[in-house]
């Protein structure tokens, strides 16, 4: 019932630079060029062009209206913590300290550690709703919901040394969702999961005494830390960063990976499509842009009620056509094969292909301006989120005891809107990409024959030379895909199988790379192994608290060769990153063992000693270290000489 959900504000169609889109109509060669910059996705490109032409404001005009940006911001030196501030160093005007008296190491430190703690707390956050959706199904409270993996279940509740013989699957899943909430404050003083590392990667996290005790109490410590004074040291406020990162990879989003396996499937290997043109011209179209699949797969179900179905027709239309953005997109291609419209700089441009009845949204790396983007349109933003509500947008509140309802209600309304549709506005720009994905640790395990041991032997005898993860975002600081699309290729080339989760991997979509024609681009040995598997070269593993899959994958094959993860010739890389979350991820890779490449500078540039310590000191405390290169040919030529030294350390 819409009449009943409030809007926040008046819509108002908004032009943010006139003088600009009036600038652009009378130079093509302007307009080129500014696409030319933008993006190598061609699905993209025509949209852009409409979208300049017209002046709608997207994020590549608001970074150009944030340039220049400020200097010390952008080195980590500035700090507003508390009310004797803000402050920030300069040290060529001789103020190296703050009003507290905190130096640049420390100011450094205590900002990325925030950024940490914020990143843990966004993917951790997320898996608590999942589990308590778990517990709500298990109690009888939830509407719509099932156990869809009970095997998983089972193998769950061994960990936490429940008996299963003889309970019921509802018994099972409720003790399993306590023990699991329980992680995020446990007093037992460890992350369950974290045994699932090898026994060498365990001994490194508690020589150094970073294993996580809890998930909740490594964020709230890293809060309480960053208060002012509350210890000075840099050194113990970037391993309590590591502390909490990995709460996040080896407990929240490892967590979020699990339950929603269990309560929606575990990805098995399928085929579908990306890029803008997912959407249909015949049809209501209506996108799942955000992170939690409690939301998005309940969408999934209501949209076959006939009943709705019924209701699209006599409206005109020819169907629902549903289409994934960001990560809830991504968990919907792994485990249901629905098309994903893109990644992160693909959120406005979906709005503007003018045919889109909503956008649905949860949270997480929605842009806030979108309400303003819609108003040029007949598109509908809906949040549905309490903690994410967005002025602008329709809000219905969602939740597991009427899930179904809601998402019913909100189908509803995008049919409603179908006949709104402007069909002078309509620009499907492209054709859709095929792609192969649901590459879980299962599927791996299934394709490979059951067990890890082909593909351990194929890096150990180079045929593989080893295997790379590339995760993460976009950001304007790099051409939108540019990054993961080259780094992809030029790894691929060298035989290193990649692994791929978030916008990373719809960017590979994007570009062809998740087809297993991809495999004519990688070196002889990959291609050989691709080919008789029938796999890509670029293996599509899900949304970024599945970057968890690729922790578990690391581990399952550190275990093969009996080794710590930090010994095996593997990488990761993070070329478009800009998201808190991903420099979590990043440091739980890091944590782990994994030496990680990002493409832009975190902010730390202010202390030569932080920098020090994360390019190189770290290696003497989790035997891997970060890397910073924004050139994605001299990246993967890094992973490559890596993997190189990696693999001559293990004697192959
Ligand atoms: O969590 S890759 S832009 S969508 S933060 Fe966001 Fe980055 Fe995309 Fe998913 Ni991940």
């Amino acid at each position: 019932m819409p009449g009943k959900h409030a809007k926040y504000v008046q819509r108002k169609i908004t032009v943010p630079d006139i003088e600009r889109a009036k600038m652009s109509l009378m130079n093509p060669a302007f307009i080129q060029q500014k696409i030319d910059e933008r993006t190598v996705d061609e699905a993209a490109k025509p949209v852009i062009e409409t979208m300049l032409r017209e002046g709608i404001e997207t994020v590549w005009d608001r970074f150009e209206q944030q340039q220049p940006p400020c200097r010390y911001c952008s080195e980590g030196i500035s700090c507003n913590r508390c009310a004797m501030g803000p402050c920030r160093i300069i040290p060529e005007h001789y103020r190296v300290r703050g009003v507290c008296g905190a130096d640049a190491d420390l100011i450094v430190a205590r900002n990325l550690l925030d950024t940490i703690a914020t990143g843990a707390a966004a993917h951790s956050d997320h898996g608590r709703e999942i589990i308590e959706t778990l517990y709500k199904t298990a109690i009888g409270e939830a509407q719509g919901y099932e156990i869809t993996d009970l095997e998983k279940l089972k193998r769950i509740a061994g960990e936490f040394g429940f008996e299963t013989e003889g309970q019921s699957t509802e018994e099972i899943a409720r003790q399993v969702s306590l023990a699991l909430l329980e992680e995020y404050g446990t007093i037992k003083n460890f992350i369950q999961f974290t045994a699932r590392a090898p026994q060498q990667t365990q001994e490194v996290w508690d020589a150094a005494g970073i294993r996580p005790r809890s998930v909740d109490r490594e964020i709230v410590d890293a809060m309480h830390r960053i208060q002012m004074g509350v210890g000075a040291d840099y050194t113990t406020m970037l391993a309590h960063g590591l502390r909490t990162a990995l709460g996040d990879g080896w407990g929240g989003s490892l967590m979020a990976t699990e339950i929603s396996d269990v309560m929606f499937g575990t990805p098995t290997i399928n085929q579908s499509w990306v890029n803008l043109g997912v959407v249909k011209k015949d049809q209501v179209n209506i996108s799942l842009h955000g992170h939690n699949p409690v939301l998005s797969e309940m969408i999934v179900r209501a949209a076959e009620d006939p009943g709705l179905l019924d209701l699209a027709k006599s409206k005109g239309a020819a169907g629902i056509n549903l289409v994934g953005l960001c990560c809830t997109g991504n968990e919907l291609l792994m485990r249901k094969g629905i098309p994903q419209a893109g990644n992160h700089f693909n959120q406005e441009l979906l709005i503007a292909t003018g045919a889109l009845e909503v956008m649905i949204i949860d949270y997480q790396c929605i842009f806030p301006s979108l309400p303003r983007t819609a108003s040029c349109y007949h598109t509908h933003i809906v949040s549905t989120s309490p903690k994410s509500k967005v002025p602008g947008s329709l809000y219905y509140g969602f939740y597991p005891e009427t899930a179904i309802d809601t998402a019913k209600e909100i189908i509803r309304l995008a049919i409603e809107n179908f006949p709104n549709r402007n069909p002078d506005k309509v620009l499907i720009p492209a054709d859709p990409m095929k792609v192969v994905t649901g590459f879980s640790v299962e599927a791996i395990q299934a394709a490979l024959g059951g067990t890890f041991k082909p593909l351990v032997d194929a890096i150990a005898a180079g045929t593989i030379r080893g295997a790379a993860g590339v995760v993460g975002c976009n950001n304007p600081k790099v051409k939108h895909d540019y990054g993961h699309v080259t780094l992809g290729k030029e790894l691929i080339k060298r035989d290193i199988l990649l692994v791929e989760t978030g916008c990373a991997a719809i960017a590979s979509g994007k570009a062809g790379l998740l087809r297993p024609e991809a495999a004519k681009l990688a070196g002889p040995g990959l291609r050989e192994i691709c080919e008789t598997l029938g796999i890509p070269p670029v293996l599509h593993m899900g949304s970024c608290v599945d970057c968890s899959r690729i922790l578990v994958l690391a581990a399952e094959l550190a275990k093969t060769l009996g080794v710590g993860i930090h010994q095996l010739p593997i990488a990761g890389a993070a070329p478009e990153w800009y998201s808190q979350k991903a420099v979590s991820i990043a440091s739980y890779f890091v944590a782990s063992g994994v030496y990680t490449v990002l493409g832009p500078m975190p902010k730390i540039t202010g202390s030569g000693n932080v920098v020090h310590l994360l390019t190189e000191g770290l290696n003497d405390v989790v035997k891997a270290s970060f890397a910073v290169e924004p050139d994605p040919v001299k990246a993967a030529e890094l992973i490559d000489r890596h993997i190189g030294d990696k693999r001559t350390a293990l004697g192959i």
